[in-house]
């Protein structure tokens, strides 16, 4: 069933590594919040790292990263998510130790939330109970937790994991340059968007020579779509509409059920329509089997015309500038109104 070794192709990855000349981790110097986290890692013994529900690839990698990170240090992590790890990021080394479950009970001496602008991100029951580290890098991102380190400048969250390792000295082994690689990756939509700059490719290096295998990487992810997924996709493109600026797209519950398709094939969808020529900003609607609509919403950066975030915030939603989500009531037609209303105001200074 294993569509390729992810442990083989590492051995033979760290072997062709371990060829390679050591290089000097480039020097970070780790903000008075970073530092604080790590005395309080030190400090203590056993911790529950968990990220947002249905996780996407910064949510995965960095998880992973810092789980391997908190073990290198000698403590005991268990690592959670309310929703399973999507296929694509399922042959990273370690995803198997990622437990998906509704509750979070151990008996832990804190939380280390990554990627969640509040605790509710997480859908997960019971972490509330535990003093709680925050690490984000959303323009959502809120001070709720005991510790926060919110740095809106990372590519990625796995951009300050990485920070992390390298202030406590610790080792960048391959399998952990493979995840936050993959942060990078994701989170910039193949290095396409996101506040990209020079530092942001130094670091895509440094986990190269670190061991990470960009082009095996970008393989799983990219080129390993389910068939259901593509099938969606259609439906999707069936629905295509276009004005000025703008582009939409939907799937119904019945495409969901016809097409076999799950919650995670619909990620991505919505960029097909952004990528359009003339198309500064685009939603892709899926209805819920409650009848109500989740919203992915898009623009094209770095001086993007539309501030997304600012929109889904006003909506009940949150995330970046470039991309965004949030959940409003059917019918498709009520849902479009309000979201096309939005986003033609947002389009019209600059049209
Ligand atoms: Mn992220």
């Amino acid at each position: 069933m294993a569509r390729f070794q992810p442990i083989r192709r590492m051995k033979a990855r760290v072997a062709e590594v371990g060829r390679l000349e050591t290089r000097k981790p480039v020097p970070v110097l780790l903000p008075a919040e970073a530092r604080a986290i790590l005395d309080f890692i030190q400090a203590n013994e056993r911790f529950v790292v968990c990220s947002h529900s249905r996780p996407d690839g910064d949510a995965v990698g960095s998880m992973l990263a810092m789980g391997m990170l908190l073990e290198q240090l000698g403590k005991h992590v268990d690592l959670i998510t309310a929703d399973r790890v999507p296929a694509v990021y399922r042959s990273l080394p370690g995803a198997e130790r990622i437990q998906t479950t509704i509750g979070v009970h151990g008996l832990y001496d804190a939380a280390i939330l990554l990627e969640c602008d509040g605790l509710e991100r997480t859908r997960l029951i019971g972490l509330e109970a535990y003093p709680q580290v925050n690490i984000d890098h959303h323009a959502s991102g809120r001070e709720y937790a005991t510790l926060n380190w919110i740095d809106r400048s990372a590519c990625s969250v796995g951009e300050l994991v990485h920070r992390l390792v390298v202030g406590t000295g610790c080792t960048i082994t391959p399998e952990m340059a493979s995840c936050l690689y993959v942060t990078l990756l994701t989170d910039t939509g193949g290095f396409c968007y996101g506040g990209i700059e020079a530092s942001t490719f130094a670091l895509a290096g440094e986990l190269t020579a670190a061991g990470a295998d960009p082009v095996a990487l970008a393989r799983d992810i990219y080129f390993a779509v389910p068939l259901a997924k593509m099938q969606l996709l259609g439906q999707a493109l069936a629905t295509l509409q276009c004005e000025a600026g703008l582009a939409w797209l939907n799937v119904s519950d019945e495409d969901m059920r016809t097409t076999g398709a799950s919650e995670e094939d619909c990620e991505g969808i919505v960029n097909y329509a952004l990528s359009i020529e003339g198309v500064d900003a685009a939603i892709f609607l899926r209805e819920l089997p409650e009848g109500r609509f989740r919203l992915s919403l898009r623009s094209k950066g770095p001086k993007a015309r539309v501030n997304v975030a600012a929109i889904a915030a006003r909506l009940g939603g949150g995330g970046h500038e470039n991309a965004a989500g949030c959940t409003l009531d059917g019918p498709l037609a009520a849902a479009e109104q309000t979201i096309l209303r939005e986003m033609r105001s947002a389009l019209l200074p600059a049209l």
